[in-house]
């Protein structure tokens, strides 16, 4: 099933920020799309659960460079 999840991400400042962050998550088997909004400091990601956890994309991001944590709604 796919499911849909915001990050909040700490410490992009720039596009080239954003295109990192949505890479990393993007090479994860079972994301189908992630986008970044600089200014909201979030990262929008579809991806499939059976396949990836969310601490998978936390730790996705946190390799780039970048502190990512879930937004409150998100937290279960
Ligand atoms: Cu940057």
């Amino acid at each position: 099933m796919a499911e849909k999840t915001t990050l909040k991400v700490d410490g992009m400042s720039c596009n080239h920020c954003k295109k990192r962050v949505e890479k990393a998550l993007q090479a994860l088997d079972g994301v189908h799309e992630a986008v970044v909004d600089l200014e909201a400091g979030t990262a929008e990601v579809k991806y499939d659960e059976s396949k990836v956890s969310r601490g998978a994309l936390i730790g996705a991001v946190a390799a780039a460079g970048y502190r990512a944590e879930l937004t409150p709604r998100n937290r279960k």
